[in-house]
């Protein structure tokens, strides 16, 4: 079980191909992670990003071919770089062959879906009903996302066989491991209505007992490095993680994603910035959970910089300075990007989580106009742009830019012990956004202010009162 890792998180379609990818690494490296994590390029028809596969062992045209991928992996080896694919089990796309066999009753993979006589009131973390109907079978399916992404049926052992196989067709191609997508919902407790007023049905399939036992029969003892991303944040609690991390070597909590973010459901709203709850949920999960991976933002969520209002050197202190032992860099964090200028017609966001909540906010009384501000402050359309790489070039060679900050504070994080080992000792927390605490390692003890407000300087003083790092 690898201990610590610094793992950087690319959007292929924002880079382009798998050939583009590959030409990137270079600069990359120069963070020094530990993984690639590639968001899913298979075939897939792109209703959600990518996250809806038509099938686990091709690669969309649009990315490349095979040649292409052994190409990327030998580049990422050469820089000590392993790749991690993200494994989306949870569903399939509407387009997958198995789903076209199942709706058509073909023996093997009839229960290969969870296909039911009549909808139970179950609702989509996209918003809507989670059980649509299908003429071809003459039932109804399940989809927690959208409903162009079918659930699969993990109560049969064909489907676990399946991704026993998918895992181990990848893995000889060279990949190191696999983030592992909407980790924690694969089966059902129960196929009866729901009471959870949030979202109906949660409790009935939100990470159950046979879901742990799948999960360990498919990723525990897999020679490589596992990442699981559980769903449903907020109700991650300390012990449902560790149940996770007996299958997995680290896993995230979209929990603290979610302080300022909104619900993928009917109840999408924003959140107000707290960020004194953020930083005490913070310091809970660092210290308390050593597999946990402290990632600031994602393909999922606006950026960083724009969501917690923060100077990136500050938001990099507070990832790299707490006792994190697996940071996820997400694409582009590391120059400060902010959310870009987004579109005021909803018809020219793709992703299918915007169109969700502007439909949420306008079934619920928003005019166009409040329901696309809330959009374009909440969509993931703000992360899935392409990198500055021009700005990139520029600050790679400027010592006061962020990314050269983040040369630095990822040296610390991978080399000194204080930084590595320290146990933590908070000093201060505000609501105005001033996090104070130390890191003390065989009585050497380091300062960190960090200031969320800008009013002072974010700063590492170390035993000897010497600045180590500042924004
Ligand atoms: O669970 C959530 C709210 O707490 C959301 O963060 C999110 O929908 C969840 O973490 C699952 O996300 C993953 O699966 C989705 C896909 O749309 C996302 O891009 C992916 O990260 C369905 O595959």
């Amino acid at each position: 079980m690898q201990k610590r890792a610094i793992i950087y998180q690319i959007y292929p379609k924002s880079f382009g191909s798998l050939q583009d990818i590959a030409a990137k690494i270079p600069k990359i490296a120069k963070l020094k992670p530990d993984y690639i994590w590639l968001s899913p390029f298979f075939l897939s028809p792109w209703q959600d990003g990518g996250y809806d596969v038509a099938d686990y062992k091709k690669i969309d045209s649009a990315f490349g071919d095979f040649r292409d991928f052994s190409h990327l992996i030998s580049v990422a080896k050469k820089h000590h770089i392993g790749i991690l694919l993200d494994l989306v089990i949870n569903h399939t796309s509407i387009t997958h062959e198995w789903f076209e066999k199942s709706r058509h009753r073909d023996p093997k993979y009839a229960d290969y879906y969870v296909w039911r006589p009549r909808p139970l009131n179950w609702r989509s973390f996209f918003g809507g009903p989670a059980f649509d109907y299908d003429a071809v079978r003459g039932e109804y399916y399940l989809h927690l996302f959208d409903k162009s992404q079918p659930d699969l049926n993990f109560a049969n052992e064909k489907v676990i066989k399946e991704f026993k196989d998918i895992t181990s067709f990848w893995v000889k191609k060279g990949v190191s491991g696999f983030r592992v997508d909407s980790a924690n919902v694969l089966t059902e407790s129960a196929l009866s209505n729901g009471f959870f007023p949030i979202l109906p049905g949660f409790f009935l399939y939100y990470q159950t007992k046979d879901t742990i036992a799948i999960l360990k029969k498919l990723f525990r003892g897999v020679a490589c490095f596992t990442l699981a991303e559980p769903v449903g944040g907020n109700f991650l609690s300390h012990r449902k993680a560790r149940e996770l991390a007996q299958a997995f070597d680290a896993f995230f909590n979209v929990g603290t994603l979610d302080v300022a973010d909104t619900w993928f459901s009917d109840k999408t709203r924003p959140l107000p910035l707290n960020y004194k709850k953020w930083f005490k949920k913070l310091v809970s999960w660092t210290t308390r959970e050593p597999q946990f991976s402290f990632a600031l933002e994602s393909h999922d969520t606006p950026r960083a910089t724009s969501r917690f209002k923060s100077d990136p050197k500050t938001l990099a202190m507070l990832q790299f300075l707490l006792p994190s032992n697996f940071p996820c860099i997400y694409q582009g964090q590391e120059l400060g990007t902010k959310n870009p200028k987004l579109s005021n017609d909803i018809n020219d966001y793709y992703g299918v989580q915007s169109h969700a909540m502007y439909h949420a906010f306008l079934s619920r009384g928003k005019s166009k106009k409040q329901a696309i501000s809330l959009v374009k402050r909440l969509s993931r359309d703000n992360a899935r742009r392409p990198l500055d790489w021009n700005l990139y070039e520029k600050f790679s060679s400027d010592q006061n830019s962020p990314l050269s900050f983040y040369y630095q504070i990822i040296e610390l994080w991978k080399n000194d012990p204080v930084i590595i080992n320290g146990k933590i000792k908070v000093k201060k927390i505000n609501k105005k956004g001033v996090f104070d605490f130390e890191r003390r390692h065989e009585n050497i003890s380091y300062k960190i202010h960090l200031d969320f407000s800008g009013q002072t300087k974010s700063t590492l003083i170390d035993e000897k009162g010497q600045i180590l790092l500042s924004s």
